[in-house]
């Protein structure tokens, strides 16, 4: 059997269901014919990114300066993303709005401006929200955009509400900010870890400077520049990623102006179409000291020409105004562009420059993100530098990278907190010259958590195993199982006498959950899987680690998605699973990584399983979520929001038994909490 074939096809589901929802009904045939079949993303030769006018390639760094470089960075204007548009004086709007704040245990500033962008009176402005460490000293600065408006946030109560025109959302009711709408999208702006680190931490509402919408041109910071926003445009006129990038360099204009901000150290960051945008407002804009692209995908660091995931045809016809005219007319022709996105990623030279993807991604095409960044690192190779210093794509999670840093997660496309301590790991290094202190390269789970594993040999040798006396049984006979299902009610698998059966919907997210949460814990779970769909099913501790339950018996080759393995992440020792229909045992042994107060790891997480006699997991270590699926995202109720609140409040979570589409049975499941 090929490992596509056994692979659990849930990713995938996932990683459509991501991108699903973003399609119009109209296109959502193209965008399905995308290529995900790697044999066919064709060969291709990439445009040299070093060439000048005469195709020549600057054999100097004063070559590249003057000849090629600015060659490069015209086509990317000329086919890409439209001339860049002229600086205008920025000015704040009343006060500075300047307010000492709590971020958890720690005390930050929190500043908020209004800036007008130009000088007539109706001259376009955009809310800034900055959060700075209290520190005598100048702070490095993360500067990003946002799609939902600053109050989207964070939950902070005194952040501004906006009053323009947002996408409605979850809290944005008819396109206007409500109260509801705060810290909906503070998972992609994790304050206190950051600013606990040093950094400061800013943002901006992107349809301050061009509603994204096909319409949105009239509403943009374009008129006001004196530029055409109706009618037919030139083939070069910059859309809704030129004129972000340049509100970012406006903000930019105004964070340099700053006591509290090192002027020398402001890093552009962004996710998706906002990534698109950080790489180009860094080709722009050479001030910023650092440029983080994060899943930026077609149009941003995935190589047009290799083809798979999203398009130029499929962005162009759903996203008519991002980009300018000119590209639309390379649908399908993508070949023939006179350059491709390596020279984007090349104008970031020589500043450090990191690129991000997320393995379920597809759509974003990680390994044409990676292939670009590999191709960009000509250019750093002028200054003396060296960029990724590998050719080989690494594996999920483990960043590589010299001046250019890299990482594909797992999971799906999202910004994360994962990612932003990847960003803050490469600037320490590139930008404030830290070393890494390696114990924080590989943490480990500490001594007290060694102890534990060691301890642990639970007896497997007849079933059922009588339970302690000190376990809280969640299945036995006789007692109301103690889950719920994802939405918190009444749970609807079948129940036979002490058992019950995995019962599947189509979406595979039928997951029930225990209404018992714990931190660090000994789960017991006995459990039968059927030959129906591989047995598939699986112990999904605290809904971030799954210990997978999979029709494995006999596989010698097996893997990290075979039973026994701590899925996606780390294979068993052994291949100790039992045949459908006969009954089997899991007992784990698990300790939550461990954080302290300002959002950083204190200890890693690590756990011990046993299968039907024989240890399978001994002491892997994770420093924080390892499944490619999350129930709180995919799936997701009020009830299960509330669940991951209360987990990252308390380090409390609860078990999930899975639903993948197979009747497995379970019986005798217990928790001793440790
Ligand atoms: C998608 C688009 C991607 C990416 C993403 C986003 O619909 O196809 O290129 O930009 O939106 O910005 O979330």
């Amino acid at each position: 059997m090929t490992t596509y074939s056994r692979i659990s096809f849930l990713p995938l589901l996932v990683a459509l269901a991501a991108v699903l929802p973003l399609l119009s009904a109209a296109t959502t045939a193209s965008a399905a014919e995308a290529n995900y079949d790697e044999s066919l993303a064709g060969a291709f030769v990439l445009p040299d990114v070093l060439a000048g006018p005469d195709e020549a390639p600057a054999s100097s760094l004063q070559e590249w300066e003057r000849i090629s470089r600015p060659h490069q960075f015209e086509m990317l204007e000329k086919y890409l993303y439209g001339r860049r548009l002229p600086a205008v004086p920025v000015s704040v709007v009343g006060e500075v709005e300047r307010a000492d704040v709590d971020l958890g245990n720690m005390k930050g500033l929190r500043l908020q401006a209004k800036l007008r962008l130009g000088t007539a009176a109706d001259a376009p402005t955009t809310n800034v929200l900055l959060y700075l460490p209290k520190t005598t000293q100048k702070s490095p600065v993360f500067l990003k955009l946002n799609f939902r408006g600053n109050q989207a946030e964070t939950e902070d109560p005194g952040v501004w509400l906006p009053t323009g025109w947002i996408p409605s959302d979850d809290g944005i009711v008819e396109n206007r900010a409500t109260d509801a709408s705060r810290g909906t999208r503070q998972r992609r702006f994790p304050v206190a870890p950051m600013v606990g680190r040093g950094y400061g931490m800013a943002t901006a509402y992107c349809g301050d400077f061009f509603p994204d919408r096909p319409d949105g041109r009239p509403q943009s910071v374009l008129a006001s520049l004196g530029r055409p926003v109706t009618g037919n445009l030139p083939k070069d006129e910059p859309g809704a990623i030129g004129s972000w990038a340049w509100g970012l360099s406006r903000i930019l204009d105004w964070l340099v102006t700053l006591p509290e901000v090192d002027a020398a150290k402001v890093i552009v960051v962004g996710h998706s179409r906002l990534g698109k945008t950080a790489l180009w407002a860094g080709a722009c804009d050479q001030r910023f000291a650092m440029v983080v692209s994060n899943e930026s995908g077609c149009g941003g660091a995935a190589l047009s020409r290799r083809n798979f995931g999203e398009t130029i045809g499929v962005i162009t016809d759903r996203f008519p105004h991002w980009f300018c005219p000119m590209l639309a007319d390379y649908a399908g022709r993508e070949i023939e562009l006179p350059c491709d996105q390596h020279a984007l990623l090349a104008m970031a030279a020589p500043r450090p420059l990191y690129v991000a993807s997320a393995e379920q991604d597809r759509w974003a095409d990680p390994r044409g993100e990676f292939l670009a960044a590999v191709a960009a690192g000509r250019a750093w190779k002028l200054y003396g530098l060296t960029g990724l210093g590998t050719e080989a794509m690494p594996p999920i999670n483990t960043p590589v990278g010299q001046m250019v840093g890299y990482h594909v997660r797992n999971g799906s496309h999202d910004l994360l907190p994962y990612d932003w301590t990847r960003f803050a790991d490469f600037a320490d290094r590139t930008l404030l010259g830290k070393k890494q202190p390696a114990a924080e390269a590989a943490p480990q789970a500490d001594a007290r958590s060694k102890q534990l594993l060691a301890e642990f040999r639970p007896d497997q040798s007849s079933l059922p195993v009588a339970p302690p006396a000190d376990a809280v049984r969640l299945i036995a006979s006789g007692v109301e199982p103690k889950f719920t299902s994802m939405a918190g009610g009444p749970i609807n698998w079948e129940i036979e006498e002490g058992t019950l059966i995995a019962t599947r919907t189509k979406s595979h997210a039928n997951h029930i959950v225990s209404s018992v949460m714990f931190e660090d814990a000994d789960i017991h779970a006995e459990f039968m899987v059927s030959p129906l769909a591989h047995g598939n099913s699986g112990l999904y501790i605290h809904g971030h680690y799954e210990m997978q339950i999979y029709d494995s018996f006999g596989v010698e080759n097996f893997t990290s998605q075979d039973e026994g393995s701590l899925y996606r992440f780390a294979k068993p020792l052994v291949n100790a699973a039992r045949p459908a229909g006969e009954w089997q045992v899991y007992d784990i042994r698990f300790i939550a990584p461990k954080q302290n107060p300002d959002g950083s790891l204190k200890s890693a997480g690590t756990l011990k399983a046993w299968l039907n006699g024989q240890l399978v997991q001994d002491g892997v270590s994770f420093t924080g979520p390892r499944s490619p699926y999350i129930p709180y995202r995919h799936g997701v109720t009020d009830y299960l929001r509330g669940v991951e609140k209360q987990l990252q409040a308390t380090g409390k979570g609860p078990l999930f038994l899975q639903d993948h589409g197979s009747p497995t049975r379970y019986r005798n499941v217990w928790i001793r909490p440790l």
